[in-house]
This record gives C-alpha cells, structure tokens and sequence, in this order.
C-alpha cells in the first residue's frame, strides 16, 4: 500500500529536493565532455602515382600520409590523389604461408646438459648447445621474411584505383580523416567543378563504402580498376568487379583463397563492367560498394572452410538494399558506442588551424608543447583499435591490419615479447575491453599446437609458446635462439585474462579461459628447476628479450637461467592463476603446489650498482641502450615492483631505466612508448612527458603511424595506453589519479577512463591539481582511491557514482 500522510509527503519533497540538487551538482560540475573535434586533416594529396618500393623493410612515404579506415576485418588506406585515387585494401586474414610442424624433437635430450652448464657457469658452451639443439625445425619465421616459406605474411589484398583521368590543375584540395566518425573526405575543385569523396569501413554491413559528389550534373566519369602486386585475376560479372586469387601456402602450393568484390549505383549517367575494369560515365553521383573476404578460419589444424564467395555477394547485396544514409548512421552509431566513451581534453578549445603533417613536421622541429597532437595521438591509438580488432576478427598484427606489400616487416606476424600485448595495453583502461577479445580468441586456436610444443620440444604438461606466433599455429621457437629460446611470451600473455577480468568483473569469461592459465600454469611447473646453489626456482634456458651479456669469459652469450623477466611474468601467472581458482572456487592439489612454486619463485634483485638486474647473475650487457627493457615488466606492464609496496626495487627501476636511456635506449618506436608508461608507475611525469614528446618527434610518420621504423603499429598502442597510465593507473587494489601529470597540462580532463575493479573515472584538473573526480562502479565493489598523498576508501555499491573534490572529499553520491 502506498502511504499517503504529509510526513511522507515531506520526504518525498525533500527527497526530490536532493536528487534534483545532485543532478544540478552532476551536469553542472562533470568534466568537459568533448574535445574540439578530432581529425587527421591535410592540404595535400598522398601521391598515388608514386610505386611502392618492392623492398619490405622499406617505408614508402606518400603510403604513410593515406588515411587509414577499418572495420576489424576490412582495412583501407585512402591516398585521396586527384586524378588517380588509390584506395589500398588489406583484409585482415590475407596470410600466405599454412600450417606446418617446425617442433624440434632433438630439444629435450640437451636441456639437462644446458641447464647444468649455465649453473656451472658455462655461458659459451651452453649457448653453442642451445643453438645447435633448441632451435625449431624447417624454415621458422624465413628470418622475418616468411611470406614463401610455411609461416607465411601478412600481406596485402590489393589496390583499388579510380581513375578519372582528368589532369587538369586543381584547386582547394582539402581531405581528412575524421576520428570521431571514422570517416574519410576529399574535396578539391577542378574546372569550376566542386568535387568530393566520403569514404568509410562499416563493421555492422561488413562493407566498404564511397560516396563520390559533384556540384555540377555529369561531371563524373572514371575507370576503377583492382589489382595487387601479385596471384590475382579480375573478372566482371554483369554489375561487379570481381578480384580473386590464392596465396602461396609456402610449400610449393596454392593456400588460403580470397575474394574482393566492387561495385557501382550512379545518379544519372551510366556504368559498365568489361573484364578488368569498371567504367563510370557523366554520372552526377556515384556510390562504390567493396567488400572483400577469405576463406581462413581461426580454427586449428584446417583453418579452411569460410563461404568467402557468398559473404561477399551477400554483404555487397545487402548493403546495396540500403540507402548512403542508412549505412553511414549504422557505421557512426556502431562507432561512436565505442569511440564516445573516453574524451581528453587539454587543449581546452584551441583552434587546431594547423594541418597534422604540418603540425607533426613542427613538433618535430621544435618541439614545443602541443596539445592538439597529443589528444589526437591518445585518440587515434583507440580509433585504431577499434579499427583493427573488433570481436570475432583476428587481433591487431604488427601492421594492425594495414599492409601495402606482399612480404611486411618481420611477417607482420604477432611478436610475443612484447608487441602483440602492448597492441593491446590500451584495451581496458580506455574503455575498448570488446577490442580485446580477437586476443583470447587466438590464445584459444593455438593451444592445441602449443600443447604439441610442450610435450615434442621438452616433454612437458600444458602448452607452451615462443617469441612469435601466426595465423598458422605457429608455438616453436625462432631459428636463432638469440631471440627465439623465449618460452616467457606464453606467460606474458597469459597475463591478459587477468588483466580483462580485473577490469570487466566478467565471470563467465574467466570460466571460459581458466583452462587456458591452467595450461600456461602447468607448463611452466614442469618448467622450472631449483638453482643447486640458492634452492630458488628459476627458468631456464632463456634469453632476456632480445638482450646479450658479456659472460665471464668475455664471449657474447644470451642463453642463462633465470633472467628478471621471465621470472616475473611466472609470478604474474602464478598470481593471476591462484586469483582465478579462488574467483572460481576451484581448489585442487595443483592449486596447492602452485602457490607452493611461487613463493619458491627467485625475485628481482638489485645490482651492486643499484640497478635492477636483468640477469641473475650481475653481466655486463654488450648493448647498454638495448630497446627492449623486459626485466622491468614487473614495473608495467606488471605491478610486482611499485613505489608504494618495493620503494627499494622501484628506484632500482628508475636507474635501470636511466641507464638505458643514456646509453640510447627507447631508440625505436615501441620502445620510447613503454617509457611512457614506465616513468608514469615511477610518478616521474616529466620523464613520461619527454618519451611521449620522444615518440612524436622521432617515431611519428604524417598520418601517425608509428614508426619502428620501419612502420609498426605497437608504437601507437603503446603511446595511447601510455598517456592513460599518465592519467590513471590501478594495481594493487588502488586506483592512483593523476599519479603523473606533466606540468604541461596544467589543465585538463578526461572521461571513460577505467581501472581495476570495474570503475569508471572521470576527472578535471586545474594548476596541476585535481579539481574534480567522479568514480563510477560497474559492478559494486570496494574503491580506493589515493591521490598524491591522500587516501579515500570506501565501498561503491553497482551502478553507484561518487564525486569527490580535490581534496578527495565526496561532495555527492547517487545511482
Ligand atoms: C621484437 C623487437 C623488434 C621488432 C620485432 C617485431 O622482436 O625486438 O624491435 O619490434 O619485435
């Protein structure tokens, strides 16, 4: 019954007072909502005419000014050339190369005999041995260049050029790439006439689309032609353009098969399809549909089956049963649900009236602060992600999935020593905890190899996987064992399941993948031995990624047990293995002998020096500016060393990270951006400030990709995750605010960002201080939250959101 006496009248008054004073407290003091619009925009033409240069290690300049467009699965780099457009394709699985068995059978009769080396102190001779007996079988990655070899490349689909054959001078020539909508326009004048292209990658109608205008009637007219450098026929069907073909599957035969389909509707004027080309005549509008697909599965060991011919007949007719509005509303609102999430803003509304190229060359000159590049730079990392990976594609590669050649650097194949996982560092602390899920699902395909791997190669439980992996399967070590006798990158990425449910609160998904850490888990239990001289347990034999030491004896080795890195992401496995029984309820023997292992785990240790060592033992490395910094993962990635729990091992960080940078370290693109978010865990904001300004100055190409070089897309999802950790970090049960603020972004906010736990925070800042923060808890669960050298603890209930001032004071709470 409902009461109807004045008392409760009064509370009801007096409770609509409050909700009404916190909704007028809410809009009025949340932070600012939107940056000035995003956008990548340019003056100028990439040059189309330009070739690509055949060498794969090699950048080709004007393909690094196009503007990248995706959907996860279907990629586009836009040149926007005027005469001659060229639109370059990529399709996420375009893999040469197939399933092949590279375990090396001879490996597990030497590991003993190496192991024993080591401890002796026998670095040259253990090395040699493990050369000569760890290394894989066949041909491995063909040195990075794969692509005719089984382990195959990420490479191309193609070209399509639309010619208009119309060279008259031009005028006016504006084109962009709107981050906010992931859509790119081109707009010139030629002859009188206005002239404009929109161009966008639908995910929900898995279909390319361009709209091509004039403001005159008539005035279109072009040829579109498809190509690629190599094994492909066109062939015109009554009203498509079709490209297919077979790659080579490395083994002297024919592999995966694709097809890319083309397609026209004009306003006005006429279209004709011939055998290699699309003819377009005096149309007054024209709407180009592409749709493209393989037949690849994520499904070890056939990887075969896709109906790739009807999806791309479907896609193409059921896009075309839709109007340009439709399609482009469905693209943006699928966009935005992602996009929209996160906003930063520190340039508080400074008109951005210089165009990117520009405004990159500038930083690059200058260096001088500039807000504008860092937003869009922070920005764009999310935008390419969402681009690259969305649930059910395959992840984000070395090239995200954009690739101009048929052989790309290293294979554009997934690198697990730190590439791969730091594609995806941005995933959940900027909201885009869907974009992770291609990873999980790769880790799940290529188990069954794994598992082969462990028990062929050195007679283990569990599965195990090495420095590099493919769309093929692909768990055995590398040809060298420089860099291929990595058995860590199983670890490390294990270490993403943790991460993904410590951010989503997502039972059912830690459920679905326990079996997954279980297995990494029980490799590495049978993995580790006791070091005869302290009793600790260390790995082994293993590199440092891709590091090497001066061995006693003077001579060049990288092969020793136990080094820093990958002990400590066996302690980050371990630990997110006994989290994820206690989640689960799960509580087995072998629960029990792991939380055994792991407090028999050797640890980080401080050299003499006071640097934290790389090695067990304190070797001198051959390069001290080394680009890879894998002993420090336990500081980021990873939170075992911290400055609130390890203050000790934490300045041992610091000079380990100064020395490297001294000696020239953070040389490369992914490099400098892991120090973003390593002197961000330090608090040393200026330090994180100047590998950001690093990465801008020296790794950024025009259309901001980053550059290795050559061109490598960790650098952008390392910079975006990196600028996050500046902003916010959670570990340890805390969620740290501004633990890291240069003082060049005196002012500021940002929103969406999430941390640990399953919150959402947003957050304005003015001089340098906290000005407001509102903390939203997805899921019901207890937040602490320190700032500088306060502390707030307390229990958001689901749903429920929390401001705070400044002085971490809650000035209002509500659902
Ligand atoms: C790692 C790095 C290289 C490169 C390659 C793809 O092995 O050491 O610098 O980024 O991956």
């Amino acid at each position: 019954m409902i009461k109807n006496n004045s008392a409760s009248k009064k509370k009801y008054v007096f409770t609509f007072l409050l909700a009404a004073l916190l909704f007028t407290l809410m809009s009025l003091q949340l932070p600012e909502r939107e940056a000035p619009g995003l956008k990548l925009w340019y003056q100028t033409p990439a040059d189309a005419s330009v070739p690509d240069s055949k060498n794969a290690w090699k950048d080709d300049k004007e393909w690094l000014k196009a503007l990248p467009l995706g959907n996860g699965s279907l990629g586009a780099m836009v040149f926007g050339d005027v005469n001659k457009e060229r639109i370059q394709l990529s399709e996420e699985s375009m893999w040469s190369g197939s399933k092949a068995d590279n375990d090396n059978p001879e490996a597990f009769a030497a590991v003993a005999k190496i192991r024993q080396l080591l401890f002796e102190g026998k670095y040259k001779q253990a090395t040699k041995l493990t050369n000569k007996t760890q290394i894989c079988k066949g041909k491995g990655s063909g040195h990075g260049n794969g692509a005719h070899v089984p382990f195959g490349s990420f490479q191309t689909l193609g070209d399509l050029w639309i010619d208009f054959n119309h060279k008259a001078a031009y005028k006016e020539y504006y084109r962009e790439l709107d981050i906010e909508e992931a859509v790119v326009r081109v707009r010139y004048q030629q002859d009188g006439v206005h002239y404009k292209r929109e161009i966008f990658t639908s995910y929900p109608d898995q279909v390319m689309m361009i709209r091509l205008t004039a403001d005159k009637p008539g005035k279109l007219s072009f040829k579109c032609t498809l190509n690629r450098p190599e094994r492909f026929q066109t062939e015109a069907l009554k009203d498509q353009l079709v490209m297919f073909g077979s790659l080579d599957n490395g083994k002297g035969g024919e592999g995966l098969q694709y097809m890319c389909r083309l397609s026209a509707r004009t306003v006005n004027g006429s279209v004709t399809y011939n055998n290699s080309e699309m003819m377009v005549e005096n149309a007054d509008e024209v709407i180009l549909y592409l749709t493209a697909s393989t037949d690849y599965v994520l499904d070890y060991p056939d990887y075969k089956g896709r109906d790739y011919k009807t999806i791309t007949e479907n896609n193409l007719k059921n896009a075309q049963q839709k109007s340009w509005n439709q399609l482009l509303e469905n693209h943006i609102n699928d966009y935005q649900k992602y996009y929209k999430r996160v906003g930063f803003n520190i340039s508080r509304g400074i008109e951005d009236n210089i165009s990117t190229d520009e405004r990159v060359e500038a930083f690059q000159k200058k260096k001088a602060d500039d807000p504008i590049l860092t937003e869009l730079i922070f920005q764009y990392g999310r935008y390419l992600l969402i681009s690259s990976s969305r649930p059910g594609t395959l992840p984000a590669n070395l090239q995200g999935l954009w690739a101009n050649k048929t052989q790309t650097p290293w294979n554009g194949d997934y690198h697990t020593d730190v590439n791969v996982q730091m594609n995806y560092w941005p995933a959940e602390v900027t909201n885009l905890s869907e974009m992770h899920l291609p990873l999980f699902d790769l880790m799940e395909s290529f188990i069954e190899p794994a598992t082969k791997t462990a028990q062929v190669q050195y007679h283990n439980s569990g599965w195990v996987i090495h420095p590099i992996t493919n769309v093929w399967g692909y768990t055995s070590p590398g040809e060298a064992a420089s860099w291929g006798m990595h058995t860590g990158g199983s670890a490390w990425i294990s270490s993403h399941i943790g991460t993904h449910y410590a951010f989503t609160g997502d039972t059912a998904f830690l459920k679905r993948m326990y079996p997954v850490l279980q297995g990494a888990t029980a490799f590495y239990m049978d993995w580790l031995v006791e070091n005869p001289k302290t009793g600790a347990l260390v790995s082994g034999p293993a590199v440092s990624p891709e590091n090497t030491f001066k061995a006693p004896d003077g001579s060049r080795c990288q092969i020793s047990m136990g080094p820093a890195h990958d002990q400590e992401v066996i302690w980050q496995l371990f630990t997110d293995f006994i989290q994820a029984s206690e989640v689960l309820d799960i509580h087995t023997d072998f629960v029990e002998e792991v939380i055994q292992a792991k407090d028999k785990l050797a640890g980080p240790q401080i050299a003499s020096d006071g640097r934290l060592m790389e090695w067990a033992e304190e070797f001198e490395e051959t390069e001290p500016g080394h680009r890879h910094i894998s002993h420090l993962f336990a500081l980021h990635p990873g939170s075992q060393i911290n400055l609130r729990e390890t203050p000790e091992l934490a300045q041992a960080a610091k000079k380990s990270l100064d020395y490297r940078i001294s000696h020239g370290g953070g040389h490369t693109g992914w490099s400098a951006a892991w120090l973003i978010s390593q002197y961000a865990r330090l608090g040393d904001a200026e330090q994180a400030k100047h590998s950001l300004d690093v990465v801008l100055a020296k790794s950024t190409s025009p259309n901001l990709f980053g550059q290795h070089p050559p061109f490598q897309m960790d650098a952008n999802f390392g910079t975006t995750a990196g600028i996050a950790e500046m902003l916010l970090q959670s570990y340890s049960g805390n969620i740290i605010i501004l633990p890291s603020l240069p003082s060049e972004w005196e002012q500021g906010g940002v929103y969406g960002l999430k941390a640990r736990g399953g919150f959402t925070v947003d957050m304005t800042w003015e001089k340098g201080a906290l000005l407001e923060l509102k903390v939203t808890s997805l899921y019901g669960n207890t937040c602490k939250i320190v700032y500088k050298d306060k502390m707030v603890e307390s229990y958001i209930k689901r749903g429920e959101v929390n401001i705070y001032n400044g002085d971490l004071e809650r000035i209002s709470s509500g659902i």
